[in-house]
């Protein structure tokens, strides 16, 4: 009989520690308005347990449709489609979601989400978590503090419209993870603060298409083991990349004559053996703007076949422009860091530019490895060809020498051939060093005659100033 009530009064204080400690759970609320036509998400009557609050998981899985038209809407976890299918239409209003937001959970379901106005807030969403998943975003903002998938598991399919004045911020955009991923982005602004991947897993699809609005992102890889597409459709499509671009061994890029690629110190990593699949670098102008303290590596893809037109195809990896200095200071390095002609071999490939744009504080470090450029009179970059004509000569040192002394910018940007934003010695020494280098098979002789011609003209235009 004690040892019975004994227990009993242990029972009762169990039951009391886990009323008092544990935390309130959540209830699954499901949506049960009729699905014909779209109800008020704030109507307790349209959910079998009420509202859903910020711990409940909400879900909308027999085919009706929610309206948010203003108010703040909350949710642990918001599943639309899961089974079957479910819409929200938000116009207005805040909607939180203090964990995940699924659209198509399961495979078989179908999950859609329209915002024209308002606030969508979530930790994570999954659009086509394991089924198909469809969100449409013409305005409002959509924050997401961690990771935005668009098809995630094996077999799923996701799509992402962004369009008019929509806003996205996010951490982390994986399009196409495991599954098919497509984002079309005809307007409004796309910002990632951490990296933005396309096709990651083996069997995985990411597809970003592009005719206008602002993407902005830190690392951009394009195809892993999944296959990436990028595709810029319009040349009114703003790209920046402030970090890293990647195009990895599947990756693609298509892109129409006018794109244009801001690298805001920004990595370029290409570790394609496919030049067809990035046939669209042929249209393509990378902007390296990242500063004058910044060095960007630029990874050389082409077979090196020295300064000839047969080396400015499509099938070589060709760049349509490269363009050093927009609105900061520009600067690469070449690298070889990937064996993008399968030879076997790093160190050996090259770079082939139809333009070549080096504006104030601009340079290029050849590490070894050759630059060409100008299709129509194919040139060899030389480090000290201030006048930007295949060769190192009497020009270059006029051209230094005609701004001696000058802080940056000067008359003539290329005169500060060092991009130390000054006309002096250091830019006199590059091209000395380079003296007589020349893109065809003739050099001028880097004779003491010349050198001393050089540096007497120098001398007198010193005394001049
Ligand atoms: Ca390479
Ligand atoms: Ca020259
Ligand atoms: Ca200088």
């Amino acid at each position: 009989m004690l040892r019975s009530r004994m227990l009993e009064f242990s029972v009762f204080c169990a039951v009391v520690l886990v009323f008092t400690i544990a935390p309130a759970q959540g209830e699954y609320t499901y949506w049960q308005h009729e699905p014909g036509t779209p109800g008020d998400w704030f109507d307790p009557s349209n959910w079998d347990n009420g509202v859903p609050t910020d711990i409940d998981t909400a879900l909308i899985d027999n085919g009706g449709t929610a309206v948010i038209a203003g108010g703040d809407g909350q949710s642990e976890q918001l599943r639309l489609g899961s089974s079957d299918t479910g819409s929200v239409l938000q116009s207005g209003g805040t909607n939180t979601i203090s964990n995940c937001m699924y659209l198509g959970k399961e495979s078989g379901s179908q999950g859609t989400y329209e915002l024209s106005e308002g606030q969508l807030t979530a930790s994570d969403e999954k659009v086509g978590y394991g089924g198909m998943g469809t969100f449409t975003q013409t305005g409002g903002l959509n924050t997401i503090g961690w990771i935005l998938d668009i098809g995630y598991e094996s077999g799923s399919q996701g799509t992402y419209e962004l369009s008019g004045d929509g806003q996205i911020m996010s951490w982390i955009e994986r399009i196409g993870w495991s599954g098919t991923g497509t984002f079309l982005q005809s307007g409004g602004t796309n910002t990632i603060s951490y990296n933005l991947r396309l096709g990651s897993w083996s069997g995985s699809q990411g597809t970003y298409e592009i005719s206008g609005g602002v993407l902005e992102t830190s690392d951009f890889y394009i195809g892993w083991n999944g296959s990436g597409i990028l595709n810029i459709t319009s040349a009114d499509a703003d790209i920046t990349v402030s970090g890293l671009l990647n195009f990895g061994p599947n990756g693609s890029l298509a892109a129409v004559p006018g794109s244009t690629i801001h690298m805001t110190g920004s990595v370029f990593e290409n570790e394609s053996t496919s030049p067809a699949a990035l046939a669209g670098l042929g249209n393509l102008k990378l902007i390296f703007e990242g500063g004058s303290g910044v060095i960007d590596p630029f990874e050389a893809a082409a077979e090196d076949m020295g300064a000839v037109t047969e080396g400015f195809v499509e099938g070589n990896f060709l760049l349509d422009t490269l363009q050093l200095g927009g609105t900061a200071a520009g600067k690469i390095e070449l690298v070889d860091d990937f064996d993008n002609q399968s030879d076997g071999a790093t160190g050996n490939e090259a770079v082939y530019v139809n333009n070549l744009i080096m504006n104030a504080g601009a340079t290029i470090n050849l590490n070894g490895l050759n630059l060409y450029y100008d299709s129509t009179d194919p040139k060899q970059f030389f480090c000290g060809d201030a006048t930007l004509d295949g060769f190192v000569g009497q020009a270059d040192l006029d051209t230094v020498l005609g701004d001696w002394g000058e802080n940056v910018p000067p008359a003539d940007p290329r005169a500060d051939l060092s991009g130390d934003l000054f006309v002096g010695q250091d830019d006199l020494d590059m091209v000395l060093g380079d003296w007589g280098e020349s893109t065809g098979s003739i050099p001028e002789p880097a004779s003491a005659t010349v050198l001393l011609l050089g540096t007497i003209t120098m001398l007198k235009r010193r005394k001049k100033t």
